[in-house]
């Protein structure tokens, strides 16, 4: 893997750094597929039980990179870039059956905006800001935006951002529902490795079924959502994490609980 995007283990937590700070962290092929294959990766480690996501410098993402061959002069078939790369990225991050904390620690623009919806918890630094760029250069919201935004914020906000193109401070995002917390500029590295770390150290599979029961509730109705949380509890009951959860509760001291798929 290159250094475009930074991969680093601490402890149980891998954590991601897009790294082009110069173009704020705007995405080209090249960051694209090192972000791909870095998602197959942590779902093939089972010592990573939780992701971070962040962007060095002062942005977290500008989207896609438009010094590239996009535009009149080059590609003008942006769906063979969302069909190499977003998409399948998107569905990746998804899919995970870990969680993915993003770490929006300053500007989020278009696809850079949407690639941190993708995950499961989004945190922000009080200097962050968001904003559905593509207006502004006549294209529409990819990468899951015009999926993630409207059950995130509520179709009437997720249409005026996305059609108006203004930007939502930090404080606009927590306030609409986008993101779970902010937390200062200066300690917001910590923090978020904090509830990385934290979230780590939960469950695995309780988490991984959470995740699957959150996606399903996106499309199913409460009868099949309601079938979908009895299996999945019904498995949660055999694991050993079920077990030393309720031992922990009646012994008065912290559960200790296994990796998914092993001890
Ligand atoms: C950039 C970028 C950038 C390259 C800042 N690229 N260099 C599209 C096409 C194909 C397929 C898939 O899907 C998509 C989806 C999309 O994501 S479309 C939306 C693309 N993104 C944008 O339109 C956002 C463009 N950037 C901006 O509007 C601003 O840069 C934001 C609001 C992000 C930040 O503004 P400032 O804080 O004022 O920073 P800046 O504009 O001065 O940018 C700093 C540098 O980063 C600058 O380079 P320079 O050499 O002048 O210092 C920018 O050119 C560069 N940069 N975004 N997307």
């Amino acid at each position: 893997m290159t250094d475009i995007l930074l991969a680093q283990t601490l402890g149980a937590v891998r954590l991601l750094t897009l790294n082009r700070p110069e173009r704020l962290n705007a995405l080209n092929p090249e960051l694209l597929t090192a972000l791909n294959e870095a998602f197959d990766a942590a779902s093939a480690d089972t010592s990573v039980r939780a992701v971070l996501l962040t962007g060095a410098g002062r942005g977290f993402c500008a989207g896609a990179d438009l010094m590239q061959d996009l535009g009149p002069n080059g590609d003008r078939d942006l769906g063979r870039s969302i069909e190499a790369y977003y998409n399948p990225l998107v569905r990746k991050m998804r899919a995970l059956n870990k969680p993915i904390v993003s770490a929006v620690n300053g500007v989020a623009a278009g696809a850079g905006m949407n690639l941190a919806l993708a995950g499961d918890i989004i945190i922000a630094a009080r200097s962050a800001s968001f904003t559905q760029a593509f207006i502004r250069i006549g294209l529409m919201p990819d990468a899951g935006g015009t999926y993630f935004l409207p059950r995130l914020i509520g179709d009437a906000r997720a249409r005026a951002m996305a059609m108006l193109g203004e930007t939502m401070t930090a404080a606009q995002a927590e306030a609409a529902g986008l993101v779970w917390k902010l937390f200062d500029d200066e300690v917001f590295p910590t923090e978020a490795l904090t509830v990385a770390t934290n979230l780590a150290a939960k469950p695995a599979q309780a988490l991984a079924a959470m995740k699957q029961a959150f996606n399903a509730s996106a499309h199913n109705g409460l009868d099949a959502q309601l079938e979908l949380e009895c299996d999945l509890q019904r498995d949660l009951g055999n694991t050993h994490d079920f077990e030393e959860g309720v031992r922990a509760f009646l012994e008065k001291r912290p559960g200790v609980f296994s990796r998914l798929g092993g001890s």
